[in-house]
C-alpha cells in the first residue's frame, strides 16, 4: 500500500519543485509511514476522547504510522467528506467510526474503487456489500442495554419504575442496541413505565438540559436510564440543583464505564454503569499488520466488556483501568 504514497510524493515532489521555487519543501518526509485517514464521530463525550487517544498512541509515528484524523462533529456529511479526502491524498488505510449505521455504501464504494481498505470502528454500519470493509472492531450494545435490564430486574425486583431515557445520537448503533434492550424491559415488566424519552446525543449538556426540563415540567420520575456516562453526569448535576439526591431519590444507570464515572459508582450517585471498551487503537494496529503481511482479520470482532455496580468496586481497580 506504501507504494501508492510514495508515487503520490513522487507527483507532489514533481509538482512540489514549483512549490519549493516558491519556498515550500516538497512533503517527502511521510514515505516511510503506513499513512492511515481516521474519521472519528467528534469530542461529544469522556468515551470518545478515549478513543480517540487509544488510536493516537497505537498509530504513533514511533510505531511507524502517520495519522491523519478528522473530527466530524458528530456529523455523517462531514465523515463522508473527511473519506474522500483521504482517497484524494491516498492513504494507506481508512479507519471510520461511523455516526450513523446508515448512509456509508457509496463513499465506501469510492474507497474500495481506489484499493483503500477500510476499517470500521465502535458503531456498526449497515451496507449492502459488506465487502466495502475490511473488518469491524466494537461492542455488542443490545448485550450492553440487556446487562442493564438484567440488573434493574434482579435489584429492583417490585418496586414500581417511572423511567426517563436519555437516548444517545439516533441512528448510531449504540443507541439502537441499548434502546432495544430498554424497550423489551418495558416490555416484559408491568410495573415499568417510560416517563420520556429524548436524544441527549450523548452529552452532558444535553443529559442535564433534558432532565432539568422534565423536573420543571412536573414530570414524576424515579430512574435515569442514560445510554452514556456524559448525559449521567448531566443528569446529576440537574437533580442536584433541584435538591434530589441521585442514587436515593432517583437510580441512575449508565453505560461506557469511565473512571469518573465508577467514582460515582463508588459514591452511590450511579448505581450501575455497564462498560463500553473504547481501547480500540491496539486492535486496530494489529488488524493493520495483518493487512500489511497479505492476510485476512476476522470480519467483525467484539471487545471484552464488563459492568460495574458499587459491590466490590475500590479505588485501586478504578485507578488500574484504561480510561
Ligand atoms: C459506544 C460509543 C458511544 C459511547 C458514547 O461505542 O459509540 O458514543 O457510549 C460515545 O459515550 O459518545
Amino acid at each position: 500500500m506504501k507504494k501508492r504514497l510514495i508515487l503520490l510524493l513522487a507527483a507532489m515532489l514533481l509538482l512540489g519543485g514549483c512549490a519549493a521555487s516558491q519556498g515550500k519543501p516538497a512533503d517527502n518526509a511521510y514515505e516511510d509511514y503506513i499513512v492511515v485517514g481516521f474519521s472519528q464521530v467528534g469530542a461529544e463525550s469522556d468515551w470518545r476522547n478515549a478513543n480517540t487517544r487509544s488510536m493516537q498512541q497505537a498509530l504513533s509515528a514511533e510505531n511507524g504510522y502517520r495519522l491523519i484524523i478528522d473530527d466530524a462533529q458528530q456529523k455523517q456529511e462531514r465523515q463522508i467528506t473527511a473519506i474522500r479526502n483521504f482517497i484524494h491524498q491516498g492513504v494507506d488505510y481508512i479507519v471510520l467510526a461511523p455516526t450513523t449505521e446508515q448512509g456509508w455504501d457509496t463513499v465506501l464504494a469510492e474507497a474500495k474503487a481506489a484499493q483503500i481498505p477500510v476499517i470500521i470502528v465502535d458503531r456498526r454500519i449497515d451496507v449492502a456489500d459488506e465487502g466495502l470493509f475490511a473488518c469491524w472492531i466494537g461492542s455488542d450494545f443490545r448485550l450492553q442495554g440487556d446487562t442493564a435490564v438484567r440488573w434493574m430486574e434482579e435489584n429492583l425486583a417490585g418496586q414500581p419504575l417511572q423511567i426517563v431515557h436519555l437516548q444517545g445520537n439516533y441512528g448510531s448503533s449504540a443507541q439502537i442496541g441499548r434502546t432495544e434492550s430498554l424497550d423489551i424491559g418495558v416490555a416484559a415488566n408491568p410495573g415499568w413505565t417510560l416517563a420520556a424519552r429524548d436524544s441527549g446525543d450523548f452529552t452532558q449538556a444535553k443529559g442535564q438540559e433534558l432532565v432539568e426540563a422534565y423536573l420543571a415540567g412536573g414530570i414524576g420520575f424515579n430512574l435515569i436510564f442514560a445510554e452514556n456516562d456524559n448525559m449521567a453526569y448531566g443528569a446529576i448535576d440537574a437533580l442536584k440543583k433541584n435538591g434530589l439526591v441521585p442514587g436515593k431519590d432517583v437510580t441512575i444507570i449508565s453505560f461506557d464505564a469511565n473512571r469518573t464515572a465508577l467514582q460515582m459508582v463508588m459514591k452511590g450517585e450511579i448505581s450501575f454503569d455497564v462498560e463500553c471498551n473504547p481501547l480500540h487503537g491496539p486492535r486496530v494496529q494489529a488488524v493493520i499488520e495483518q493487512l500489511e503481511r497479505g492476510e485476512t482479520p476476522p470480519k467483525f470482532t467484539f471487545v471484552e466488556e464488563s459492568a460495574f455496580g458499587a459491590e466490590g468496586l475500590t479505588e485501586e481497580i478504578i485507578d488500574s483501568r484504561g480510561y
